[in-house]
């Protein structure tokens, strides 16, 4: 980086540890954010870097070399398109991250439940007593620490699709796609191109890298012929060749040999069939990391929900609360509708990214007892939802109404769930301060 002109667009998790990256590689560091706050301005002042706040444009470009687009910022705006055309190089955190790292990466990618599995992941092979770092979307840049990284290491990375998009050579040594249904399509435009951006995450894989793929999932297993790497399997409902299987109650290791129990089904932590499904991929990884079955249960039966993800916040009145604020997308609301057998309280709503809200609507009318809505899609899901058939749905102004006519709703024996289907942007700055607010307004209204 030493006598790099590099310009950074974006100034949040991702673009903060790009630069302080590339200033401590000895290059130069400027930021354009579309964002203007006294917050971003007193921050940018500390860490001593010359910024453009409030918008950005071709004119930003001048006395730059490099161009580091931070995941939020689309892969083809304008500003970026321009730098291409100009000759200047473009990455991201993450691709300088895949170029510079010493060590091996675990990448784990998917629809849904990519958090979730990318903690568990990291725990399995951490209790294989390897020395793991965990980071990526998950809310944890990598590229700020990675020279604490040794060649015998493990990163666990979660990737999401718009950094999958932004890595020139995304190699893993092991690769785990969960499940791929259509998200993000305001931004990728088609779900074709989606789904070959998480193909990446096992399409540059070589011979003794692992592919660890969902056999119930006909993207994710067609994904078997788009690999060099060999291809470790996990399924509920299909058979599985050579990977992670349930058979009797038990999670089952089937390779070459006889079919290996690794822990019990009822023993894992998580609800829903979902979670069941992530631990095996999990699994999946950390035997093609070596680790030792035993190992792996224990680290698998200890381990606690993620925050965000159907994360339990108490019992108000008889009635379980849940937070899944990270449901952004319709599919992750279902499988938090699946993941219950007692009658459900839902409180859904947010902006949307392109989807339709018809098939959302049917499956809510016909799993839950009672809907509160709000955000950009309340009043349209709302009216859905009726018209599907539910006539317990009642529209919030904001949040605190929410929680306060779900508690009007919801009875003793029931579940409220915070499991939007949709973004946050509307209403909040991201999924986590949405969940948070949720957990706080839960315990301020209906806490002793
Ligand atoms: N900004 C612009 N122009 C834009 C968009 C954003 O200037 O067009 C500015 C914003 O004003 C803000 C900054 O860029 O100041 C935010 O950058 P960002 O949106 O890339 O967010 P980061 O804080 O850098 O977080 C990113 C990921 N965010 C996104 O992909 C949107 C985080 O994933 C990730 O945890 C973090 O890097 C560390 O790797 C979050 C996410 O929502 C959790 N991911 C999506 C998802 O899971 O569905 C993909």
């Amino acid at each position: 980086m030493s006598g790099r002109h590099a310009l950074v667009i974006g100034y949040g998790r991702s673009g903060r540890a790009a630069a302080a990256f590339i200033k401590r590689q000895g290059g130069t560091v400027r930021v354009v954010d579309r964002a203007d706050t006294p917050e971003l301005r007193a921050e940018l002042e500390r860490a001593g870097i010359a910024a453009r706040l409030g918008g950005y444009g071709a004119q930003d470009l001048n006395g730059t070399d490099l161009v580091v687009v931070s995941p939020g910022v689309p892969w083809d705006e304008p500003l970026v398109e321009t730098a291409r055309q100009r000759g200047m190089e473009v990455t991201s955190e993450i691709d300088l991250f895949f170029r510079a790292c010493p060590a091996r990466i675990a990448g784990i990618t998917g629809t849904n439940g990519k958090t979730t599995t990318t903690a568990l992941t990291a725990e399995v092979l951490r209790a294989g007593g390897l020395q793991v770092m965990r980071g990526g979307n998950i809310g944890e840049p990598v590229l700020d620490r990675i020279e604490q990284l040794h060649a015998e290491d493990w990163v666990v990375l979660e990737l999401s699709s718009f950094q999958l998009e932004s890595i020139e050579r995304p190699r893993l040594r092991i690769g785990v796609v969960l499940n791929v249904t259509p998200d993000h399509l305001d931004r990728h435009k088609s779900f074709e191109r989606y789904v070959e951006l998480k193909t990446r995450a096992v399409a540059f894989m070589e011979s003794d890298d692992h592919a660890v793929l969902n056999v119930d999932d006909p993207t994710c297993a067609a994904m078997r012929s788009e690999t060099r790497g060999r291809v470790i399997e996990f399924g509920l409902h299909h058979p599985v060749g050579n990977g992670v299987t349930t058979s009797d109650g038990w999670i089952m290791m089937a390779d070459a040999g006889q079919p290996r129990r690794v822990m019990r089904t009822a023993d894992v932590p998580l609800p829903g069939e979902h979670n069941l499904s992530n631990v095996m991929a999990a699994i999946g990884a950390g035997y093609a990391a070596g680790v030792d079955t035993e190992r792996m249960a224990e680290a698998a039966r200890r381990f606690k929900a993620v925050e965000h993800r159907l994360e339990p916040v108490g019992t108000f009145h008889g009635a379980r609360w849940y937070n899944d604020s990270k449901a952004t997308n319709p599919d992750s609301t279902y499988k938090a509708l699946a993941a219950f057998r007692e009658p459900i309280i839902l409180i859904a709503g947010g902006r949307n990214k392109g989807i339709d809200l018809e098939p959302l609507a049917r499956t809510i009318a016909r799993r839950v007892t009672g809907l509160v809505t709000m955000g950009e899609t309340g009043e349209e899901l709302a009216r859905l939802v009726r018209d599907a058939g539910l006539d317990r749905v009642e529209r919030a102004a904001d949040l605190g109404d929410a929680v306060r006519k779900a508690a009007a709703l919801a009875s003793p024996g029931s579940v409220v769930l915070l499991s939007p289907a949709f973004t946050s942007y509307d209403m909040f700055s991201d999924y986590e301060d949405r969940g948070r607010r949720f957990k706080a307004t839960v315990r301020a209204e209906l806490g002793q």
